[in-house]
């Protein structure tokens, strides 16, 4: 029986990549009098690597080795990195990066439904708790059961550690349970975890490869924001215009 949602938070929860996290990287490069500015194209090949301290990382290695990296590189980048929450932070308390469609109505239902919630993400705790703070209230906090964030686990997505870990911390099997996803990285580690997953995509993500997904959508939908199967059998939504928690049941009951 379906007793658990797990979120994943950016592309999922909310389009936070190319307007939230891309803008705060480059507030921060600028605040650290640094030439870098991480344009939408380049910031969609450097989503290949997940979390902000490891992209950054990524980025010297494989985009800008004329730098001189400072004797201490993990100082530098971890510096970095916290004026890059910052930054994101304060774009979320601006209100500039709303919920996706369905996400705050799949939420209400599931909780009316008396299903467990929990988010499995790789961006900073601070981040999530901001993002739901200023998008659903500060107690939509402790609608979740669990929030795995970042540094918690050892390695990152595509790797299955924080959905293990947030099912572990849950203490429910993963066929109890559906994730929600929108990457390569983020669907790598929810299967790996061994939970079915949902898939809505985003513009860095629409052509990633999700053949084993239970569903794909464009977003989760409203009833006067009708959503879009990409992929799966659309007959599950039994014409109903958005995912709700029915066909969700029915999804999980395969
Ligand atoms: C997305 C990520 C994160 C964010 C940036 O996480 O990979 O690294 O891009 O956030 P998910 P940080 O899709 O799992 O939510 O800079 O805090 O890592
Ligand atoms: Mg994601």
């Amino acid at each position: 029986m379906l007793q658990a949602l797990l979120f994943d938070v950016d592309g999922t929860l909310a389009d936070t990549e190319r307007d939230g996290h891309r803008v705060a990287f480059n507030l921060a490069f600028a605040e650290a009098g640094l030439e870098w500015e991480w344009s939408v194209d380049l910031y969609g090949e450097l989503l290949a690597v997940t979390g902000g301290k490891e992209r950054i990382r990524y980025y010297l290695e494989h985009f800008n080795r004329d730098f001189t990296p400072p004797a201490d590189l993990d100082d530098f980048i971890a510096g970095l990195h916290k004026a890059k929450t910052a930054h994101y932070t304060a774009l979320l308390a601006e209100g500039r990066i709303p919920l996706r469609s369905g996400v705050a109505r799949l939420l209400r239902e599931a909780r009316e439904a008396g299903l467990r919630l929990a988010i499995a993400t790789t961006t900073t705790p601070a981040n999530v708790e901001a993002l739901l703070t200023h998008t659903l209230g500060a107690d939509s906090i402790g609608w979740f059961e669990v929030i795995a964030a970042g540094d918690v686990v050892p390695a990152k997505k595509p790797a299955p550690d924080i959905y293990q870990y947030a099912l572990q911390q849950m203490a429910l099997p993963a066929d109890a349970c559906l994730a929600f996803e929108d990457s390569i990285n983020g669907i790598r580690s929810s299967l790996g975890a061994g939970l079915q997953t949902v898939i809505t995509v985003n513009d860095y993500t629409r052509e990633d490869d999700f053949s084993h997904a239970a569903l794909v959508l464009d977003h989760l939908g409203e009833a006067e924001i009708p959503c879009r199967v990409l992929a799966g059998d659309e007959r599950i939504l039994n014409g109903t215009p958005y995912l709700d928690i029915e066909t969700l049941k029915r999804l999980h009951a395969g």
